[in-house]
């Protein structure tokens, strides 16, 4: 069997993060963690750009418009929407997180939930903590396996990579046929080896 699935090695990949000021006592951190955890895996820090935005909200239109110069093979974003007296907490978290899921499809680009959403402040800060969660560090490592993953499937659209299958594994390829261009012609296909996996 041979299962193609995205790695953590992250050489060569550009990364965009955005990050909320707000509650920057935990976003610091986030962010600090993140940047660890993109370098160790071998991102240069040129290959990482990082722009502050003022709150969770704010965070999905600059992810979209980040993601959408396709010059980032993901995008991180790192916030942290903490309960307070008042409903506001769940108008912030829902729009940060329908936003930023919307965005990714719209940009059609890996764009990674970093968002903390907890009811205490402890509960942010022991998320935030490397030695703990490490929520900063485990989206750096969801970001380098989505890039990798999407690189792989773009692959396949050029003919030049091997599609992976949901589902039971194969022990050997099967032939299957990848058109070059969307609506092309049979001879303009090319067939390339399938390992349903
Ligand atoms: N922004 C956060 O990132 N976290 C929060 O906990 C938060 N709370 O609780 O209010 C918060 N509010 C600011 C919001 O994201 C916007 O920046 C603001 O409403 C301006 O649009």
């Amino acid at each position: 069997m041979k299962l193609h699935k995205g790695s953590h090695d992250a050489t060569g990949l550009r990364f965009g993060i955005v990050v909320a000021r707000f509650n920057k006592f935990v976003t610091s951190k986030l962010l600090s963690s993140c940047v660890d955890g993109l370098t160790s895996h071998g991102v240069k820090p040129d290959d990482i750009e990082a722009v502050r935005v003022p709150g969770a909200f704010e965070i999905p239109l600059v992810a979209r418009t980040m993601a959408q110069t396709k010059r980032f093979d993901a995008i991180i974003c790192l916030g942290a929407v903490i309960q307070g007296d008042t409903p506001h907490f769940d108008y912030i978290s829902a729009e940060a997180s329908r936003g930023i899921g919307q965005a990714a499809l719209d940009a059609n680009v890996p764009i990674i939930f970093g968002v903390l959403t907890t009811h205490t402040v402890a509960q942010a800060i022991e998320r935030s903590e490397p030695a703990k969660f490490d929520r900063g560090g485990e989206a750096a490592r969801s970001a380098i396996e989505m890039a990798r993953v999407m690189r792989l499937l773009r692959r396949v659209e050029e003919g030049t990579g091997f599609y992976v299958y949901g589902g039971t594994c194969s022990a050997a390829p099967q032939t299957g046929t990848v058109s070059k261009k969307k609506g092309a012609s049979p001879q303009r296909s090319m067939e390339i080896p399938l390992w349903r996996c």
